[in-house]
């Protein structure tokens, strides 16, 4: 070996030490798990000292002046630069943009840090570290020994915890949580919300046996005829289950109680298939969410879920639930509670705006443009509201880059992974607006084709471009071949023109499939009121949707299948700097930052009542 192999060692031992993050465990409520939120220690770090040392190389592992390792102090004489203590603490979950005025625009690296003692555990059961998310890129370290790393701001990750790293008491966890945004990662630099930081959803510790069951997928099989399937109330459902390792032979367990069901599924390696018959299944719906406990067992480990069966298909411009034709009466949301400018993460949350949702008369959201917390499926699964959840891949990502692609990929794994049980569910959103050209339809089509292959039983869409020529818009972007439904943002009447001019617009749509507005809206300052035609004023934005709804009802197409207008509330973002009426916000929200309702709101909940009056 060389000198200079002998000098970089310790380092590239830390490098290649690192592990890749292990397969992701779904459902973590349904399992054994030791919370972990509270309040943790931070440091702030914009300069990445305690990554870096003086000569910008990663730190090895056991350097003491690295922000993973405690500061050793013995004696007097000893000397740190960093260390944890109060008063200088962060609520997990939570940003930090909201705890703290210094970090309302903060982006770039905060180290958190707690100790916790060893859970009891039996000598079969391991532990394993748990982040419901964080924003963006977390490098994970226990007792001085690094777990891992994840990049993606919005879905989950694991680590297993090797049992001798574990002492019983006080083992120190920190955590280097880093927003920056980069040109090559998902989302790029440039989005239009704000770019929250930090441990934002749950953290726990999760403890179950050595061999456990991993992932599963139960559901109403795809290709069972409904119709046929209603008419003798016999019902196909199916899918797989899936342990964590593989394993010589073994047998699995699945129950519905309800359904008297108990079935055994022999597994040999690490996945099974499964397939089995029930009578007299409550389909769920929007009118009916009927949920059914599913219990797994495999050896002593058992797993429960609350799981829907209901089918979703596209009949030509169609969508259609359980057979019957739906129509989308939607709302786009961002994952934010505006009156307390903090990002949502819990169920109390989720219940306040998915009640706004059922307040507004509408039966679905788009979950923009990221997958939010898992108690949002979770919820809407129990109110009957449909989703949308996509990835955000969003405006111009750097579509040449194969390692962006990955990226990408990685999240729409680990957003299906955990959301593939959920009823609400329908369509898997893999991007926003992104310019054509021939590399980003490869990229985005691949996503597509993704997506399909994780799950074939959903819907996959994306919010496709429009070209515009003499009062026509064109819907022919390339990508429309791919998805299932054509999904576009207009915002006729906002952008370029005032809200009659959509009166006049003709539509060209390529495709012959179901057409869904993605979003259409307009700003308003809340509680700015004066005559239609002022911008920003209330008045101005319910004109923007009477004409909006007019050119639903007189002017478009057959296949005409919902709308999703932007958006629920006023949400913060850096691009929108009007001094006067947007201040960073974006005021297209139907609710204002203060919780009030615009007057628009009302008239989209009036148009939501006469459909839902007409069972649409
Ligand atoms: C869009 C984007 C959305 C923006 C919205 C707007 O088309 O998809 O993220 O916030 O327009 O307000 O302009």
């Amino acid at each position: 070996m060389n000198k200079l192999v002998l000098l970089y060692l310790p380092l590239i031992l830390s490098l290649t030490s690192v592990k890749a993050q292990e397969n992701l465990i779904v459902n973590t409520h349904g399992r054994k798990t030791i919370s972990l939120n509270g309040t943790w220690h931070y440091i702030i770090d914009p300069y990445e000292t305690g990554f870096y040392d003086y000569r910008f190389k990663e730190r090895p592992e056991n350097d003491p002046g690295a922000y993973w390792n405690k500061p050793l102090i013995t004696k007097k004489a000893d000397w740190t630069e960093h260390g944890y203590k109060d008063p200088y603490t962060i609520e997990v979950p939570g940003d930090w943009n909201s705890q703290d005025r210094m970090f309302l625009y903060y982006e770039g690296t905060i180290w958190y840090q707690r100790t916790f003692d060893k859970p009891t555990v039996n000598a079969d059961e391991d532990i394993y570290l748990y982040f419901a998310a964080v924003n963006y890129e977390a490098h994970v370290y226990l007792n001085g020994k690094k777990l891992g790393m994840h990049k993606g701001g919005f879905t989950p990750f694991n680590f297993r915890i090797p049992p001798n790293l574990l002492k019983d008491y006080d083992n120190n966890l920190v955590i280097h949580v880093n927003n920056n945004r980069h040109k090559d990662e998902i989302p790029t630099v440039n989005t239009d919300w704000w770019n929250y930081g930090g441990i934002t959803r749950d953290v726990k510790l999760i403890i179950t046996s050595k061999q456990f069951i991993e992932q599963y997928h139960v559901q109403l099989d795809q290709k069972q005829d409904i119709a046929k399937a209603k008419k003798k109330d016999k019902y196909l459902l199916s899918g797989w289950i899936k342990l964590n390792e593989p394993v010589t032979t073994g047998l699995i367990s699945l129950s519905i109680p309800e359904l008297k069901i108990k079935k055994e599924f022999q597994v040999k390696g690490d996945s099974v298939q499964i397939a089995f018959e029930v009578d007299e299944l409550d389909l769920w719906s929007t009118e009916n969410p009927k949920l059914y406990d599913v219990i797994f067992n495999f050896n002593k480990h058992s797993i429960n879920d609350k799981i829907g069966f209901r089918k979703i298909e596209v009949d030509g411009t169609k969508i259609l639930l359980n057979g019957n034709e739906i129509f989308l009466r939607g709302i786009c949301l961002h994952e934010e509670i505006p009156d307390e400018r903090r990002r949502a993460y819990s169920k109390k949350d989720a219940l306040k705006m998915l009640g706004q949702v059922r307040e507004l008369n509408a039966n679905m959201v788009r979950l923009s443009h990221y997958p939010h917390s898992v108690f949002m499926p979770k919820m809407a699964d129990s109110l009957g509201i449909l989703l949308w959840t996509e990835i955000p891949v969003y405006w111009t990502i750097d579509f040449k880059n194969p390692e962006v692609l990955k990226k990408a990929q990685s999240q729409l794994k680990e957003m299906i992974s955990r959301d593939r049980n959920r009823a609400s569910v329908i369509t898997w959103g893999v991007g926003n607006e992104t310019p054509v050209s021939e590399v980003r339809t490869r990229f985005m089509s691949t996503l597509v084709k993704d997506a399909k292959k994780i799950d074939p039983t959903r819907l996959v869409a994306a919010a496709l471009e429009v070209g515009y020529n003499r009062g026509v818009n064109y819907v022919d972007d390339p990508l429309g071949e791919y998805t299932d439904i054509v999904a576009l943002n207009e915002y006729l009447g906002w952008y370029g023109s005032t809200p009659e001019a959509c009166q006049t617009a003709q539509w060209k749509i390529k495709y012959s499939k179901p057409f869904f507005i993605s979003e259409t809206g307009a700003g308003a300052k809340g509680g700015f009121h004066d005559q239609k035609e002022m911008r920003f004023s209330e008045e101005y934005q319910q004109w923007y949707y009477e004409e909006q709804i007019k050119m639903f009802k007189n002017q478009f197409p057959e296949s005409f299948s919902g709308v999703a207008p932007w958006i629920l509330n006023d949400f913060r973002s850096p691009k929108r700097n009007n001094p006067e009426y947007q201040e960073g916000w974006n005021r297209k929200g139907l609710i204002d930052e203060n919780g009030n309702k615009k007057l628009a709101f009302y008239t989209l909940q009036q148009y939501y009542k006469e459909l839902k009056s007409k069972g649409r």
